[in-house]
């Protein structure tokens, strides 16, 4: 008698663990700007197949490249809403959704990238990663992303004035539209997709980014000077939808994590080549790289940014005063 109950127990207890095997495996969409074999992508892949082999299927990610399933600020609301399930965002066009995380869209506001990282590994980064869960996005790793500087298809910018009555590609975020204007420029906030395309056809003079996206994006094509401002250091996160991170259970939270973390170690080693050899392949190409010698001037033009933000923003203050102490 004992053994038989107990046999329908396990029996019973089996039939359960199968079905609930089965109920709990989910397709998780992924969504990611970047071609085939740029650092962030090989990075995600490897994401999605370690979740995959960890979890033996219950999560089966893939995902989709060369933003596919849409622009960056629509593919944030996807995720947040669980329409997407996991992506690899760029904090810039996250700040109009998150506003904490504007802070990391203040020009020149990291000395370097190895000041970033020292940043976001820590607890301020932490503190973004909070900020973002209260809007539906759990971050559980940072990409690099280098530093962002000028390119455009008229000329070397060396100074301020240089850039003055061009029409510049930004994010879409106000304050790089406040950050070209203080230089004079005119703003153009677009979708990265469409930027080649209004390069070519005069529709803008000019964009600016880091190496690796200049390459890979075939803008150099069209834009002939970069000049190294190095005017923004944005990282970016590995996120997850809350709404699909709640349903899992706390071991596959852990895989997740741990792949996660992979993933951000794998994509930093990535850039670092990249960039490189996306710098190589540029000049190969014709591209007339110039050094920005003097900085300061750039920086100096950004100072009434930083009034207005932290006039707008005075709970942000003591976050900006936090990075800047971070050595
Ligand atoms: C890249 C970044 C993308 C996207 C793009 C852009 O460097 O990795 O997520 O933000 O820049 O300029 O839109």
């Amino acid at each position: 008698m004992h053994i038989r109950t107990s046999l329908r127990a396990a029996l019973a207890g089996a039939a359960l663990f199968a079905f609930a095997g089965t109920a709990a495996a989910v397709d998780w969409r992924g969504w990611n700007i970047h071609p085939e074999g740029y650092p962030n992508t090989v990075a995600m892949e490897q994401f999605a197949e370690e979740v995959a082999e960890k979890t033996e299927g219950r999560i089966n990610p893939t995902v989709y490249n060369g933003g596919v399933l849409g622009a960056q600020p629509d593919a944030i609301e996807q995720t947040r809403n669980g329409a997407l399930d996991f992506a690899n965002f760029n904090m810039g066009p996250m700040g109009p959704i998150v506003p904490a995380t504007n802070v990391l869209s203040l020009p020149f506001l990291f000395d370097s990238v190895e000041h970033m990282h020292k940043v976001m590994d820590g607890e301020i980064g932490q503190r973004f990663s909070d900020a973002l869960s209260e809007y539906g996005l759990v971050a559980l790793s940072w990409f690099d992303s280098g530093s962002r500087s000028f390119y455009n298809t008229k000329k070397p910018i060396k100074t301020p004035q240089d850039v003055e009555g061009l029409k510049i590609r930004v994010m879409n975020n106000d304050l790089y539209v406040q950050m070209v204007d203080a230089l004079g420029g005119n703003a153009t906030p677009m979708a990265y997709g469409e930027v080649f395309q209004s390069l070519k056809t005069g529709v803008i003079d000019g964009a600016e980014n880091n190496y690796p996206s200049f390459e890979s994006s075939n803008h150099y094509e069209a834009a002939k000077y970069y000049s190294i401002t190095d005017h923004l250091i944005i990282p970016e996160c590995l996120c997850i939808a809350k709404a699909s991170w709640d349903e899992l259970t706390p071991q596959d939270q852990e895989i997740v994590r741990q792949a996660a973390v992979r993933a951000a170690e794998t994509q930093r080693q990535l850039w670092a080549e990249r960039s490189k050899a996306s710098r190589e392949k540029v000049e190969a190409a014709g591209v007339i790289v110039n050094e920005v010698e003097d900085k300061a001037m750039f920086q100096a033009a950004m100072q009434p940014l930083y009034e207005t933000f932290v006039q707008e923003n005075p709970d942000l203050e003591p976050l900006i005063m936090a990075i800047r102490e971070t050595k």
